[in-house]
């Protein structure tokens, strides 16, 4: 059951759609029909959102000032699943100042790495098999500059250490050790991610069955995908997470490659993607999100095709959840995933709210 709950966000009246705690729950047909009318502007907007019975997600949005021309939607911020709802909080205060989109990706997210009730970004996050906490995340900016560090330890902000690799070096990405150092070098404290929850998860796990075998868990991955444009048009893009939980030790998935869990064009759009990295990499996820808006498609049109390709060149389904979540220059996003669950936040200056993804199929 659907709750709706007003509350000023920013000196603003929002309407939150709150999230129902388990994302794969069976969910009956929904509507979300949404009239608001800017006085001062004048302008009408109309956003309409209906699942089909096929699952599938048809998404209009119109909004201009009668004449047929569109209005760009910015500032905006969108972000993957319920724990999008806070980081999209953090971008915010940046974006409504006038700030940029870079410092609003990479300050949105920090949000949910310092979340410590969150096991699949930062502190907190699922341990990998060994019991080791490892991180990836990467960053892109509206000139295509990015950074990323892989399989990094003891920090807190993977973000952050992934824009001083794009900012302070000549490289794109550090990994391991080398990540670590680096971070050290810059100043970023020590910290051990592995909370006593997230320790007694592991323990959990290695007394399990499941531990024997590799299995892929749809529950144990939920990646923060942060996509921004400010007021100036101007794109960017963070992605940070703690991966698959009980991975092998030196797993990187899709989130720190740029491309796979992330690309930004600010010419065209920019892409997110979350779920099952070692899928995503296989068809260049986010990178092809991306070269499907520059040849036309909407933002939901390119996650749906990019969602189609996934599901093509997969022969066994099972378990695997895939999602995208993109935006293109005129401010309209589209999300897609293989299964039902998938969930955004989308932020701008009128509304602050959950919305459902479609999807391919129910699990
Ligand atoms: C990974 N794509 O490590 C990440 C996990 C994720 O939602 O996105 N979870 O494969």
């Amino acid at each position: 059951m659907a709750i709706f709950q007003k509350g000023d966000f920013s000196g603003l009246l929002v309407i939150q759609i709150p999230y129902i705690k388990s994302k794969f729950r069976t969910m009956s047909r929904r509507k979300f029909i949404k009239n608001s009318v800017l006085g001062a502007a004048g302008i009408m907007a109309l956003q309409t959102n209906a699942r089909c019975e096929s699952g599938e997600v048809k998404s209009k949005e119109l909004k201009g000032k009668g004449d047929g021309t569109r209005e760009v939607i910015k500032p905006i911020v969108i972000s993957t699943w319920r724990h999008g709802m806070e980081a999209n909080h953090g971008a915010w205060k940046v974006l409504k100042e006038g700030g940029n989109a870079l410092d609003a990706v990479e300050k949105g997210v920090m949000v949910t790495e310092s979340d410590a009730d969150n096991r699949s970004v930062g502190l907190g996050g699922l341990p990998d098999r060994d019991g080791i906490v490892t991180l990836d995340a990467c960053i892109m900016n509206h000139e295509q500059d990015c950074g990323a560090v892989g399989c990094i330890t003891d920090i807190e902000h993977p973000i952050s250490v992934a824009r001083k690799v794009m900012e302070d070096t000549p490289h794109v990405m550090l990994v391991g050790k080398g990540a670590y150092d680096f971070a050290r070098e810059k100043g970023f404290p020590h910290k051990n991610l592995l909370t006593p929850e997230a320790e007694a998860d592991w323990k959990k796990w290695k007394e399990s069955e499941s531990q024997k075998k590799p299995e892929i868990n749809h529950e144990n991955h939920d990646t923060i995908g942060m996509l921004a444009m400010d007021a100036n048009g101007n794109l960017s893009g963070s992605c940070t997470t703690s991966g698959w939980a009980f991975k092998l030790h030196g797993r990187l998935g899709d989130s720190p490659l740029i491309g796979a869990g992330l690309f930004v064009d600010n010419e065209v759009g920019a892409a997110c993607a979350t779920g099952l990295g070692e899928a995503v990499i296989r068809i260049a996820g986010s990178s092809t999100v991306v070269e499907l808006m520059r040849n036309g498609k909407s933002p939901q049109e390119a996650c749906e095709e990019a969602v189609r390709r996934i599901i093509a060149k997969h022969k066994n389904l099972e378990g695997l959840q895939v999602g995208f979540l993109a935006m293109n220059k005129k401010g309209e996003v589209g999300a897609y995933s293989v299964y039902e669950g998938f969930d955004y936040a989308k932020t701008t200056k009128d509304n602050h709210e959950l919305i459902k993804a479609g999807f391919d199929r129910k699990w």
